[in-house]
């Protein structure tokens, strides 16, 4: 496996120096952000995050995330011009040595969570999903601003997307991710990049707008589009596991025998019967996923893609991106390598 670690770039308080300290860490995750979804990644920006990486010791090899712009999910008459641009975005990544690129296709929110900082007994605080605030929420209706939704819709259009996504639903969506991978796999694979798609998160639908690739159905699908280990998953513990259906040990065998998982978030995550959940430590002891028997079907399977750990809780007093501090996600790191080289090690004896 080779072990990656999420950094925002220059706005992101953690130093890669600290980063480049967690033991076995190879690759920094990053993207560009100075550009918005369907624009044109700028070479000197790819240029200069490579060589601020490799500066400080690591790999600059993949990427989270090209944004898929919403023409494109919507299928829009701007769809295939916007699809360009993605192509070019990925030859331009693999000239500067990416291999490995995540996006995901969740309509106009990306993670949706209730509060960002809920406090648990030990003092530590993490995000969490509490069903019952949403319960007689209309977004049609009334103004509703959750932690994570990107700012820069207004309201109105907000109900504008939340209106045509409900004209197209779940097939019109299928319909306009079935076109995007067709042009962008054939490219990926010409260039060596693996597309790594994320699930959604939480995987079923908010609001009644519809969410794809939430389970094994929806993979098995998504993967039978375009059946190249450049079309694959990155493969989210934690987004997929809040949904009790979802074996994820098994489906981490299942696609890992396959060949289709790029990348793997290691997320815990604790669910409540009503639909809620935390986000927990990393340990399985901490939450509802057995991580151990996660890593160990893909070591099973010869995984040998990338891995972080994703989504951390706040500890030891300090401030940052919810989700995205430097210690809980280094405790996860420590423990992902513990894992690893147990389940590696177990094998050959
Ligand atoms: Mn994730």
């Amino acid at each position: 496996m080779k072990l990656a670690f999420r950094w925002y770039g220059e706005e992101d308080p953690i130093p890669l120096s600290y980063i480049r300290q967690i033991p076995n860490m190879r690759s920094v995750v990053s993207a560009i952000y100075d550009v918005k979804p369907g624009e044109i990644w700028q070479e000197e920006s790819i240029r200069k995050r490579k060589e601020q990486i490799e500066k400080n010791g690591m790999l600059f090899d993949i990427v989270e995330s090209v944004p898929v712009p919403e023409e494109i999910k919507l299928g829009t008459e701007q769809a295939d011009r916007l699809t360009d641009v993605y192509c070019e975005n990925i030859r331009r990544c693999a000239k500067y040595g990416i291999r490995c690129i995540t996006y995901n296709f969740m309509p106009i929110f990306d993670w949706t969570r209730t509060c960002l900082d809920h406090k648990a007994p030990d003092g530590s605080s993490s995000l969490i999903f509490d069903s019952n605030q949403l319960k007689g929420l209309d977004p049609l209706k009334e103004e509703i601003h959750l932690p994570g939704w990107d700012r820069s819709y207004t309201q109105e259009e907000v109900r504008t997307l939340i209106n045509e996504y409900e004209k197209i639903g779940e097939e019109g969506l299928w319909k306009n991710l079935e076109n995007f991978l067709k042009k962008i796999i054939p490219v990926a694979e010409e260039y060596h990049v693996r597309m790594a798609i994320h699930p959604d998160d939480p995987p079923y639908s908010i609001f009644g707008i519809p969410r794809i690739i939430t389970g094994e159905n929806g993979i098995d699908r998504l993967l039978s589009i375009v059946d190249s280990p450049a079309n694959s998953l990155c493969f989210c513990t934690g987004s997929l596991g809040c949904a009790a259906w979802n074996d994820i040990p098994g489906m981490a065998y299942k696609y890992g025998a396959k060949n289709r998982i790029a990348f793997l978030h290691l997320r815990q995550i604790k669910r409540k019967t009503d639909g809620s959940f935390e986000e927990s430590g990393h340990l399985s002891d901490c939450g509802d996923l057995d991580m151990y028997e996660i890593v160990k079907a893909l070591v099973d399977t010869g995984f040998d893609g990338y891995v972080r750990s994703d989504h951390g809780r706040m500890i030891w007093g300090e401030n940052g991106k919810p989700g995205y501090g430097l210690y809980d996600r280094a405790l996860g790191a420590a423990y992902i390598n513990g894992l690893f080289e147990a389940c590696e090690k177990g094998r050959t004896r």
